[in-house]
This record gives structure tokens, sequence and C-alpha cells, in this order.
């Protein structure tokens, strides 16, 4: 076959897709025991005793705060099970799930 010497046209320039990631938001609120957020935190999320309580503490005086992103799923199958965990407590701690960006 001849060679031609001429170059492909309209080149794809392929870049490997990431899929978006989601927040898990620890929501602030009156009733729910700090010593059980922070408890929480190290069992369903793995972040240390400090992390956990520096997380809890801002969720407590600002009203809200990230805990960790995730792909959707994760941060929604997360936060599902936080919340169903503090349902099970009899507590009403709320973790909620946002696109990034
Ligand atoms: N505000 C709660 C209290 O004073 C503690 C708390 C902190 C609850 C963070 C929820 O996301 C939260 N007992």
């Amino acid at each position: 076959m001849a060679e031609t010497g001429t170059k492909p046209r309209n080149a794809t320039v392929l870049k490997t897709a990431r899929p978006p990631l989601h927040k898990v938001i620890l929501v602030n609120d009156d009733f729910t025991p700090r010593e059980f957020v922070v408890r929480l935190l190290k069992s369903e999320f793995r972040v240390p005793e400090a992390q956990a309580m520096g997380i809890m503490l801002t969720a407590h005086t600002k009203g809200s705060c990230v805990v960790a992103v995730f792909t959707r799923e994760v941060a929604e199958e997360k936060a599902s099970r936080a919340n169903d965990l503090s349902r099970s407590m009899g507590f009403p701690l709320l973790l909620t799930t946002e696109p990034e960006q």
C-alpha cells in the first residue's frame, strides 16, 4: 500500500472520563448528641477521632459541614446508611448529598 503521508484530520483526543463527585453533608440539629455524631462519622466514614470532632463542631457552629466526597452512588449509600442508623437510635440527624461544583 502506498504511503500517502497524510495525517488524520480531526484527531480525537481521548480523555479518561472521571465520574462527577458528590459531597456528603452533615446537617446540624438541636437533638442529636455530639458523641453520637462523632461515633457515626468514625464508624460510617472511617474518619479519625480528631477529624470527626472537627466535622461535628463545624456542623454544630455553622449549620452544616462536608464530610467527604464520593461517586454519586457511594455518597447516596453512605448518607442513607448513616440516616438509617440515626433513625434506629431515635435521632433526627440528617446527612444529605449534592454534586460537587
Ligand atoms: N447540635 C447538637 C447538640 O448540640 C450536636 C450536633 C452536631 C448535631 C452536629 C448534629 O450535624 C450535627 N447536641
